[in-house]
């Protein structure tokens, strides 16, 4: 019984890029299966995928009543993933900002590791179209990040990531209370503390074309105190 593999697609309002980016996906390797977490996007997004599973039986959505982030989106894309025997679990943006071609070197790499991270920040700096104003944020969240929990980790804000079903099955996901990129940084010091095997693969990340980014004052400043009660709970043994 070959690997089973799940890409797990969080969305809010990506009507405009599914179409193109599913079948670029599903091309990738026979055996992937797609799960989109939508929150009652107002451009029809839900309403596209359920059409779309009508002639694809790899493709799989969950519906949430509101915008309840992107954290909560892949906790309860991660729960389906366990449930539904996944032997390996993506993380990916709906908006063309991962490449969908680098799905074969995740499944790759993971072959020998627990925890694959695609890094925009491995070899230098891999980003395009970003504003610098966005570009310095990102690095120097990490900077910040790497500098106040000691993670050896380049790029923890990232959303382009494999996991091995292990690991999630190691981690109490109900514990997971963050959204944004405050999510990506916990799970990764989890997955970290907890002595798995991380790898940071090196991509390109492309600002989005179509839609807009979701991303808030609010993502930033949960992501900035999240660190120190990561630092502090690993300190005091109350890590979960
Ligand atoms: N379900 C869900 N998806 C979200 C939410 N916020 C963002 N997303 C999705 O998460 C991915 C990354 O968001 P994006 O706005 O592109 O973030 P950015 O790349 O940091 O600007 C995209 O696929 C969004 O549609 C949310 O609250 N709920
Ligand atoms: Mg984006």
């Amino acid at each position: 019984m070959s690997d089973k593999t799940l890409v797990i697609i969080p969305t809010y309002n990506e009507l405009e890029n599914l179409p193109k980016l599913l079948p670029e996906v599903f091309s990738q390797e026979e055996n992937i299966n797609v799960l989109i977490v939508d929150d009652n996007s107002p451009d029809g997004t839900a309403e596209y995928v359920e059409e779309e599973m009508k002639n694809n039986e790899r493709l799989h959505i969950i519906k949430r009543n509101s915008k309840l982030g992107l954290g909560t989106a892949y906790i309860a894309g991660f729960k389906y993933a366990l449930e539904n025997g996944y032997d390996y679990v993506l993380e990916m943006d709906a908006d063309f900002s991962h490449d969908p071609d680098e799905i074969e070197n995740f499944l790759r790499e993971i072959q020998n590791q627990d925890l694959v991270i695609g890094s925009r920040y491995r070899n230098g700096v891999n980003v395009i179209n970003w504003p610098m104003s966005r570009l310095l944020l990102s690095w120097f969240a990490n900077l910040y990040t790497k500098f106040i929990t000691g993670m050896p980790i380049k790029d923890a804000t990232g959303g382009f990531k494999c996991f091995r079903r292990q690991v999630l099955e190691a981690i109490d996901l109900d514990e997971v209370k963050s959204n944004g990129y405050a999510f990506q940084i916990e799970m990764n010091f989890k997955v970290w503390k907890k002595g798995f095997r991380i790898k940071e693969m090196p991509i390109i990340f492309v600002d989005r074309m179509k839609g807009m980014s979701k991303m808030s004052k609010k993502i930033v400043r949960e992501a900035i105190i999240m660190v120190w009660k990561l630092r502090l709970k690993s300190m005091f043994g109350l890590l979960k």
